[in-house]
């Protein structure tokens, strides 16, 4: 055991064997565990965690910070009895990039009529519609300008779109439109053609995206009814208002990698309609290898007695 005492891994829907691996091959010194003996429950001095299981945090007299193992903390802040020790949550290069490739990836798709080419190229239809609009005449709000936001809104920026963006307090960043609060979202989402969602599950976001939000976006833009693309959290979103909404021409088209349920229940009525992009809850994956040595780094700061970066705001819960 080292002077950092052992690592608990509190993690279930992720790869386990993956994260004890990182740490081995990062730091050898450092034990990992992910069933403690109660006998050595003072031996356990920082927790690693991803949906821990019930009662699996509880019991570690000496634990002295809870690691999210990935950027969202809602799993944590709603774990029942969750110590009293400070959350750190993840911030990586690696993961940015990441999600800023999916939300680009999706936003380009919209733009270029992916769907529609697709559809073509499976019946042997050779046609381009016209007014193929460019970049620069379509914009792009995004709903959470924090780390994932604010990159996603740069490299936008950089592939030519129009970028807005809102938080809950206010921003500035190179070459995009901020606004927050309630004013704000109503003049983001005035202007919005495509709406990226990257927004922490709080209390105050909780089912924000619903019919009557998707009501106050654009109408009459260049790709018809506005997009929406939710990558944050599928607590945030109402299914049964993006089915509705899509099915009234309110929303053109949606891309989803969250949900309010995942897996998506196998019989649910998203995976079958014709504008909705699914994927598995896999914009932006958390890799163990990348991760470990910030995490390995921070602990080492709290051994001695300096600040840790990326603490979570449990009044705000992010
Ligand atoms: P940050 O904490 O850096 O940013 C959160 C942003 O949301 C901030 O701009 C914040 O505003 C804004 N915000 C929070 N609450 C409100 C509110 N009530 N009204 C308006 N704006 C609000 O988080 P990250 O960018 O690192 O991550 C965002 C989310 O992305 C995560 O919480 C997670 O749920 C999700 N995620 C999804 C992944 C996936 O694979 N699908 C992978 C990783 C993360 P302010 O700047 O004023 O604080
Ligand atoms: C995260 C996630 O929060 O994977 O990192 O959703």
């Amino acid at each position: 055991m080292s002077d950092r005492g052992r690592v608990l891994l509190a993690i279930t829907g992720m790869d386990l064997d993956a994260w004890k691996e990182a740490f081995t091959s990062h730091s050898p010194d450092l034990q990992t565990v992910s069933t403690v003996d109660p006998a050595e429950a003072a031996s356990i001095r920082y927790a690693v965690a991803w949906k821990p299981e019930p009662g699996s945090l509880e019991g570690f007299p000496q634990l002295r910070a809870i690691f999210s193992a990935g950027a969202g903390v809602d799993h944590l802040l709603g774990y029942p009895g969750l110590p009293d020790v400070p959350i750190v949550r993840v911030v990586s290069p690696d993961l940015t990039q990441r999600m800023s490739e999916y939300v680009a990836w999706q936003a380009l798709d919209h733009l270029r009529r992916g769907a529609l080419y697709r559809r073509q190229q499976r019946d042997h239809i050779w046609d381009e519609p016209p007014g193929q609009p460019a970049a620069g005449e379509v914009t792009v709000a995004i709903m959470g300008l924090g780390v994932l936001g604010t990159d996603a809104a740069l490299k936008l920026k950089g592939l030519g779109f129009r970028v807005t963006g809102w938080s809950r307090r206010p921003k500035d960043v190179d070459g995009v439109i901020t606004y927050h609060g309630e004013d704000g979202l109503t003049a983001v989402l005035a202007d919005a053609d495509i709406l990226v969602v990257l927004l922490p599950l709080t209390e105050a976001t909780r089912g924000v995206l619903a019919g009557d939000l998707f009501r106050r976006m654009k109408r009459g833009g260049p790709l018809g009814a506005p997009i929406l693309i939710n990558a944050g959290r599928g607590g945030l979103q109402n299914e049964d208002d993006i089915l509705t909404a899509l099915d009234a021409g309110v929303l053109g088209a949606a891309s989803l990698d969250v949900f309010n349920r995942e897996p998506l229940p196998a019989d649910h009525p998203l995976w079958e309609h014709p504008r909705v992009t699914i994927t598995p809850h896999a914009a932006a994956a958390s890799m163990p290898s990348a991760l470990v040595p910030q995490m390995v780094r921070q602990m080492e700061a709290i051994e001695a007695g300096k600040p840790v970066e990326n603490l979570v705001d449990r009044s705000s819960q992010y």
